[in-house]
């Protein structure tokens, strides 16, 4: 079972492929990567830091893979920095994912209402191409306003609205991050096509990387064979767990989550 993550290597700050590698492997399951583009640190709050696009190490890496025969069990992508970085991504899930292989889709463009750096409208309709290919996509709320061209912020009332609009793109959205005054939601469509919403006690403070953990676990979690809805369940269990922690045990919360101290409770759960 080989799955290939396909986002940028932040060297610092534990988001992106730095936290997949660790969790997908954690939970029994081959991490192949491509790396869409190294940075000294990711962009959330670090200023100064490097960024080189790696778009054209694509072919030749690709045609390596393809001269090996090469073929992945499940393609996740996340943070793609160009239109021509989803073309390549689109060609990647026709030419090397196995039939009946899984396409999962964080379509990483922005937070707080807001797209990143660098993101433009023209990416957000790419960004829809790829997710309509998709088996699973995974925005949070404002990847899911900008998916929908809904209005910024959700509300706990809107879950119906949203998730049927992101069923016109695929058939299982999770859309993560619904604030309400002390808590959090996330909403999605379970394995027997109902709506369905999780609640979790709020922790406040924002963590880059937060959505890379959950995704990364929840391509983990599916992959170990586990229902939509109990990896759903177990991965925003250990990210609310993460985050309580990481709120306590990390001063600059720049350098991202402590993860590491909570792998093995949700290895513990994943593996009951
Ligand atoms: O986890 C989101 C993310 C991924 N990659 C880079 C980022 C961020 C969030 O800021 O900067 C480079």
């Amino acid at each position: 079972m080989r799955i290939l993550a396909i986002n940028d290597l932040s060297c610092v700050g534990k988001c992106s492929l730095a936290a997949s590698l660790p969790i997908v492997s954690a939970c029994g399951i081959e991490c192949n990567v491509l790396p869409t583009a190294i940075l000294s640190t990711h962009t959330g709050g670090f200023t100064g830091y490097t960024f080189r696009d790696l778009t054209e190490d694509f072919p030749p890496i690709l045609a390596h893979w393809k001269q090996l025969g090469l073929t992945f069990d499940c393609i996740y992508s996340g943070y793609l920095g160009s239109i021509e970085q989803i073309d390549l991504v689109l060609a990647i899930k026709r030419e090397f994912l196995k039939d009946g292989g899984l396409f999962i889709v964080d379509p990483v463009m922005g937070d707080n209402g807001n797209l990143y750096a660098g993101f433009t409208p023209a990416h957000v309709e790419k960004m829809k191409d790829l997710c309509r290919q998709a088996n699973f996509i995974l925005p949070n709320m404002t990847e899911a306003c900008y998916l929908t061209n809904t209005p910024y912020p959700l509300h706990l009332q809107d879950a119906d609205d949203i998730l049927q609009k992101l069923q016109q793109l695929t058939s299982h959205p999770i859309v993560t991050g619904i604030p309400n005054e002390k808590t959090i939601s996330l909403f999605f469509i379970d394995e027997n096509g109902q709506k369905r919403t999780l609640t979790h006690e709020n922790v406040e403070g924002f963590f880059c990387g937060a959505g890379d953990v959950f995704a990364s676990a929840f391509v983990g979690s599916i992959m170990r064979g586990k229902s939509i809805s109990t990896a759903v369940e177990l991965c925003s269990d250990f990210v609310a767990s993460v985050i309580r922690r990481s709120q306590k045990e990390v001063p600059d919360k720049r350098y991202g989550l402590n993860f590491e101290a909570e792998i093995y409770p949700f290895l513990q759960k994943l593996n009951s």
